[in-house]
C-alpha cells in the first residue's frame, strides 16, 4: 500500500515508440531534453490527478541511454511501458518488462500508434494493456487512472 501522496510514475519503452509524445498528453507543466527528436536524457512533467501530485519521468528508448532508465526508476510508484503497435515487443521492452515483474512494480502497457496498427498487442505479461494513439491523446488518460488505481489497491 502506497503512504505518500505524491506519486512518481515512470514512462519507459523502446526507441521511437511515443513516450515523449504520451507525457506531453499528460502534463501541463513539463521539459525534455532532446536532441534531433529522440530523448537524449529525461523528460520530465507533473499534473494533479483526483486531487493529488503526480510525477511523470519520461526515458530515452536508444539503447545507448539504457543507464537513464534506471537512474530515472529510482523510487518509482509505478510505470507506463508504452509499445509501438506498428512493430510489437523489442528486445528492449523485454528487458523492461523482465525488470517490472522481478521488482515488482505495478505498471499498465500502453499498445500505441493504434492508427498504424489495431491488432491485438501479443506480450507475455498480465498487466492491463491499453490501446492508445498519443498524438491524438487518446486512451492516455485512461490509462493512467488504471495504474493509478493498480497503485493503490
Ligand atoms: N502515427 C502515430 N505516430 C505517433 C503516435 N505517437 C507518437 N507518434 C510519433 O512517433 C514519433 C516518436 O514519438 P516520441 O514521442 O518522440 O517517441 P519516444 O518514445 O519519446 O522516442 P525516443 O525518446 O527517441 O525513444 C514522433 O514522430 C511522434 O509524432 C501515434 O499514436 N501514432
Ligand atoms: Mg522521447
Amino acid at each position: 500500500m502506497k503512504l505518500s501522496n505524491e506519486t512518481k510514475i515512470v514512462v519507459l519503452g523502446a526507441y521511437n515508440s511515443g513516450k515523449t509524445t504520451t507525457l506531453e498528453q499528460i502534463c501541463y507543466n513539463r521539459a525534455k531534453v532532446e536532441y534531433n527528436g529522440t530523448t537524449t536524457a529525461l523528460d520530465y512533467g507533473s499534473t494533479m490527478i483526483n486531487g493529488e501530485k503526480v510525477h511523470f519521468f519520461g526515458t530515452p528508448g536508444q539503447e545507448r541511454f539504457r543507464f537513464m532508465r534506471r537512474i530515472l526508476s529510482e523510487g518509482l510508484d509505478g510505470a507506463i511501458l508504452v509499445v509501438d503497435n506498428s512493430k510489437g515487443i523489442t528486445s528492449t521492452d523485454q528487458e523492461i518488462l523482465g525488470r517490472l515483474k522481478e521488482f515488482k512494480v505495478p505498471y499498465v502497457v500502453f499498445s500505441n500508434k493504434q492508427d498504424l496498427n489495431s491488432n491485438n498487442l501479443e506480450i507475455d505479461s498480465d498487466a492491463p494493456v491499453i490501446p492508445t494513439i498519443a498524438q491524438d491523446g487518446e486512451g492516455i488518460l485512461d490509462g493512467v487512472e488504471t495504474l493509478l488505481e493498480i497503485i493503490k489497491s
